[in-house]
């Protein structure tokens, strides 16, 4: 089982760096991996689960979090009272994205982040994905609201940017009127 430990913090300069494509087959290592992270982030989200074993609730993982320097993200998404959906992606890039942007009311957070940061981080209200599953067959994801911005938040990742890095230092509501809070 993963453990809070296991995810790198900000300090870690392996969250800067830009992840590397994955080929195919994926090896029995990565597909491991993806199963941990699917672990943590559904058992996350279960208040008796999260407790127990200490986890921070999160939606989504991106490898580099683990170091992992590789280009696949898992979200999971409470769609209803303890109902989730998986989603796996390989190589994942936005394909189209809103004009429209909004932002999470109450600030985004981070697995990786372990500080409490004020702002609003400008997000596309709706995003198209493409990637890969975990056998190689290509699939496209139509996301939107709080599942859109999760997936722009991981595929950050890839890249080596921070939630953080999108908010203006001086005025860090200044989007508030703006775009839409969600
Ligand atoms: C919120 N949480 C996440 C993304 C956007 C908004 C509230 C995911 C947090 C987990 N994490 O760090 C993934 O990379
Ligand atoms: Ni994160």
């Amino acid at each position: 089982m993963l453990k809070t430990k296991d995810i790198l913090d900000e300090k870690n300069k392996l969250l800067r760096t830009i992840s590397e494509e994955v080929t195919f087959p994926l090896s029995d290592k990565d597909k491991k991996t993806i199963d941990l992270m699917v672990e943590y982030l559904t058992n996350s989200q279960i208040d008796e689960l999260a407790g127990k074993y200490n986890l921070r609730p999160g939606m989504g993982m991106a490898a580099i979090q683990l170091g992992i320097k590789k280009r696949y993200i898992t979200i999971v998404h409470e769609v209803e009272e303890g109902v989730f959906d998986t989603y796996i992606v390989i190589n994942p890039k936005i394909v189209s994205s809103s004009e429209e942007k909004i932002y999470v009311e109450d600030g985004e957070g981070c697995l990786s982040v372990n500080r409490e940061v004020i702002g609003i981080v400008p997000r596309s209200a709706r995003v198209t994905v493409e990637g890969f599953d975990i056998d190689g067959k290509k699939i496209r994801i139509r996301a939107r609201e709080e599942l859109a911005i999760v997936f722009q938040h991981e595929i950050d990742h890839l890249n080596g940017i921070l939630f953080t890095d999108h908010i203006d230092s001086k005025n860090p509501f200044k989007y508030q009127n703006i775009y839409r809070s969600i």
